[in-house]
């Protein structure tokens, strides 16, 4: 063999490999689409900080009218449902110290392996039959 052909195949094997790694990686594109949302610098892990970035996010812009607190028509809303178990003391509205502790709640549940940042294969165990089911 040549060394042309021979730099020629290791490059295609190269190549191979690095088209199959990405294929790997293919299950996350399914992941729920919040995922991306959350994880804001997309290193493909959601840390407790993008957490609450995306709870104060999220909570803002459910609060149509901008009275602090989300109410059950702002709560019906929500289509991710990640707000309508916050009523912790079940007044009807929910404040944003609740949504806060919900979505540190939130975080520690779905973070199974507690090493402290939530992969795309944690989110989607989580939420599977709790929400879209
Ligand atoms: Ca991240
Ligand atoms: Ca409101
Ligand atoms: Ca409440
Ligand atoms: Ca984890």
């Amino acid at each position: 063999m040549s060394m042309v052909k021979f730099w020629a195949l290791f490059f295609c094997l190269v190549l191979f490999s690095c088209v199959n790694v990405f294929a790997q990686d293919e299950p996350a594109q399914v992941v729920k689409p919040e995922f991306q949302a959350i994880d804001t610098d997309y290193d493909n892990f959601i840390s407790a900080d993008e957490m609450q970035s995306y709870q104060e996010k999220r909570f803002d812009e459910l609060d149509k009218d901008k009275s602090g607190v989300l109410d059950s028509g702002e709560l019906s809303a929500d289509e991710t449902k990640m707000h309508q178990a916050a009523d912790k003391d079940n007044n009807g509205v929910v404040t944003k110290a609740e949504s806060d502790s919900q979505f540190k709640e939130y975080f520690d549940q779905i973070d199974k392996n507690n090493d402290n940042k939530i992969d795309a294969l944690e989110y989607t165990d989580y939420w599977k039959g709790i929400v879209y089911f």
